[in-house]
């Protein structure tokens, strides 16, 4: 199939440069998408996902560490901010992130606090991993970071049930009060879905109804990880083939 075939391919074309460096280039992780509206149950879903994968190195990266920290200026008038456009995160410094991790290497991700909106001074180092999950309203929205992904997920939960869980997670573990939530959602939270978010559920490969209360679909995931996975392992194996191979040589 496809991903044999270029990992033969590119073994024959690297033939001496596999040799020299054990193949390493072609450790590939394989980069999961998880996008879907607010309080949808990303998280939730994601770390199904990873407690699912017992045998892999995963890390989850989260949209939200790349917003852009407010200037005082938007402070001041932060409740007429939209944290649900596109244009509320660095989307380049999140795209040069993911790429470094997808070509295998680490990388240094920045932390966000939600209560001063600020970038946080220390940020994460992020080991390279055998599975990468980027999780986020809006991560299916950007084709360059889409390109890079091998599976894209929706989380697709009825509004009526997010806005309830919102309101419950920004009034109790935010300190948020009702009036603001309920503004906030009207005003920015809910446009923004129906322009932005939801028009970015056809570039899904998988969709997931009712969230995380779906094992079904999240089992089937896993599956499909699993069988992708093997393969991967497998490609792995091409380059000590070439090696051999060519020490015989020579
Ligand atoms: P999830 N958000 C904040 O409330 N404060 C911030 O400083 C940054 C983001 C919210 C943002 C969005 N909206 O709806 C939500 N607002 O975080 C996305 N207002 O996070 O996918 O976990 O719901
Ligand atoms: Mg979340």
């Amino acid at each position: 199939d496809s991903d044999m075939v270029s990992a033969r391919r590119s073994s024959d074309d690297n033939h001496f440069s596999v040799q020299s460096n054990g193949g390493s280039e072609l450790k590939q992780p394989f980069l999961i998408g998880v996008a879907g509206g607010t309080a949808s149950g990303k998280t939730t879903v994601c770390n199904m996902i990873i407690s699912q994968l017992h045998d892999q190195r995963v890390i989850l990266v989260n949209q939200d560490s790349f917003y852009h920290s407010l200037t005082d200026k938007q402070l001041q008038k932060v409740h007429e901010y939209n944290f649900d456009h596109p244009d509320a995160f660095d989307t380049e410094l999140l795209l040069s992130c993911m790429e470094t991790l997808s070509n295998g290497r680490a990388v240094s991700i920045p932390n966000y606090d939600f209560k001063r909106h600020q970038k946080i001074d220390h940020s994460r180092m992020v080991n390279p991993a055998d599975v990468i999950i980027l999780e986020g309203i809006l991560v299916l929205h950007d084709s360059r970071v889409r390109d890079l992904m091998n599976m894209k997920i929706f989380v697709d939960t009825d509004s009526d049930v997010r806005l309830s869980r919102r309101i419950q997670r920004d009034t109790v573990e935010r300190g948020r009060n009702i009036e603001y939530v309920l503004d906030q959602y009207a005003k920015y939270v809910k446009p923004s879905f129906e322009e932005f978010v939801l028009p970015s559920m056809k570039h899904a490969d998988v969709i997931i109804p009712r969230g995380a209360d779906n094992d079904v679909a999240i089992d089937l995931i896993v599956q499909h990880i699993c069988t992708k996975l093997g393969q991967h392992n497998l490609c792995k194996i091409y380059p000590n083939v070439f090696v051999i191979y060519s020490t015989f040589q020579i």
